[in-house]
């Protein structure tokens, strides 16, 4: 079968539109290349990526050493499944978990399938060391979360598009505020079957929204008193994201050995995904110390590709690169650019009402209703101008760029969001 090679943006739309399942909703523009902090359409036009794939491409789009690492992995051996050992896992774990300070990892694929694996360790846990009865435990989750699409994680979603006429669904899941230290010490109090906290540093799909800064300390707190774990999915926050290691470091710069800090807030389950691998291919991790970890035996958890050759090789490059790159103190030293040149055209307009975010994970609110078509509309006006950035909501918009942006490249960004931005002043 000859296969049809697109060479316009139209074909490809249409294609997708007639074979492929139609649970996306994509910007209409269809890209064929990346290098960077750029990419480029079927037509060649090229682009600054605000996005970066939702935080997966912290680290720019083909990043030669990744690239290197993956190919030369790729072709010396790909898979044994986790029936056999491999060269490179042992490796690998040492170096995962010496470099985000734990002593074990779970390795995964996805970053759904990574939550999935802490809210079953969180719930063994429970039984075995906790002394919760069978099929007692609950997991407090937050309003506005999200952590994936599997039938357990959306579950406990609030979001009605996602999880409507997906039932029955899992139960053992306790909802409160967001950033309401009182709700979740009223949920630890209300029951003894507490296994864990899930929680985002920052909900992203919320709209960027920042809690207190003392909210992930006090919460930690407030989990061991009650003998329940506090898991962090820094799926999309961490890996430099946001200025730190991890968005729990706080206002941390090291980019290791963070428990040194006093800013530092350790989770007892930390999940990783999307830039684990800087966009290449699908690794996700669930990190834990032994009293946790060491709850899940031989056939209790796994996956025929969790912790793969090629995954372990390509993880120990893409975060090589973020400590070689100094990716966090640019995302710090560019978000906070990035937020100081948005505020000075904010405060001369109507159009937007504020900015926010931290380190290189950032939205703008625009004066608009929720259920306006305002910030599609702009994000349609943005890609004209050069520049890729999604609505989170009808009048929010992230942004998200890769973290190797120079402060030339984020200036001229700077440039082009205002320009367009001006447009739609009324
Ligand atoms: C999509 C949002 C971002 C995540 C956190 C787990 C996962 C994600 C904190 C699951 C994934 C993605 C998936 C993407 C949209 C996107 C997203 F807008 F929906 F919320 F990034 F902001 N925890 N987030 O952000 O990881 O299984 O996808 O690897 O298309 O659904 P995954």
């Amino acid at each position: 079968m000859q296969l049809e090679k697109v060479t316009a943006s139209e074909q490809a739309i249409e294609m997708e539109d007639k074979y492929g399942a139609h649970n996306y909703h994509p910007l209409p523009v269809v890209l064929s290349k990346g290098k960077g902090v750029h990419v480029w359409d079927v037509e060649g036009k090229q682009y600054y990526d605000f996005l970066s794939a939702y935080s997966a491409v912290n680290q720019g789009h083909c990043h030669p050493k990744i690239v290197k690492a993956m190919h030369d992995q790729a072709s010396t051996l790909s898979l044994t499944s986790r029936a056999f050992h491999n060269d490179i896992l042992g490796p690998y774990e040492k170096y995962v978990t010496e470099y985000f300070n734990f002593d074990k990892v779970l390795p995964m694929n996805t970053g759904a399938e990574a939550v999935e694996t802490a809210i079953k360790i969180a719930r063994k846990w429970a039984y075995e060391k906790k002394g919760v009865e069978e099929h007692q435990a609950q997991i407090i989750v937050c309003e506005n979360n999200f952590h994936g699409r599997t039938t357990t994680v959306i579950s406990f979603s609030n979001d009605e598009n996602a999880r409507k006429n997906f039932g029955p669904y899992t139960p053992g899941f306790i909802k409160i505020p967001y950033n309401d230290i009182n709700a979740l010490k009223e949920a630890l109090e209300s029951t003894e079957n507490i296994a864990g906290f899930l929680v985002e540093p920052i909900q992203g799909e919320a709209g960027v929204f920042t809690p207190a800064d003392d909210y992930m300390k006090q919460a930690k707190e407030l989990c061991s008193q009650h003998n329940a774990l506090f898991i962090a999915d820094e799926i999309q926050t961490g890996i430099a994201r946001t200025g730190g290691l991890l968005a729990v470091c706080g206002n941390c710069d090291c980019q290791n050995h963070c428990e040194r800090q006093e800013t530092y807030t350790k989770p007892d389950m930390l999940i990783l995904g999307k830039a684990l691998s800087g966009g290449n291919y699908p690794v996700s991790a669930v990190l834990a110390d032994n009293e946790v970890m060491n709850v899940i035996q031989p056939g209790q958890h796994g996956s025929t590709f969790g912790g793969n050759p090629v995954a372990g090789a390509v993880a120990i490059a893409a975060l090589d690169v973020v400590k070689d790159e100094n990716l966090i103190q640019n995302a710090r030293k560019l978000g906070n650019l990035f937020r100081s040149e948005l505020n000075k055209y904010i405060e001369q307009t109507d159009l937007v009402s504020l900015v926010r975010g931290r380190g290189l994970l950032n939205a703008i609110v625009i004066n608009d209703s929720e259920e306006s078509s305002t910030a599609w509309d702009i994000c349609m006006a943005l890609r004209d101008n050069g520049l890729l950035a999604k609505p989170t909501h009808g009048n929010i918009i992230r942004f998200a760029p890769p973290l190797v942006m120079t402060e030339e490249e984020l200036l001229d960004c700077v440039a082009i969001i205002v320009k367009t931005l001006k447009q739609f002043e009324k």
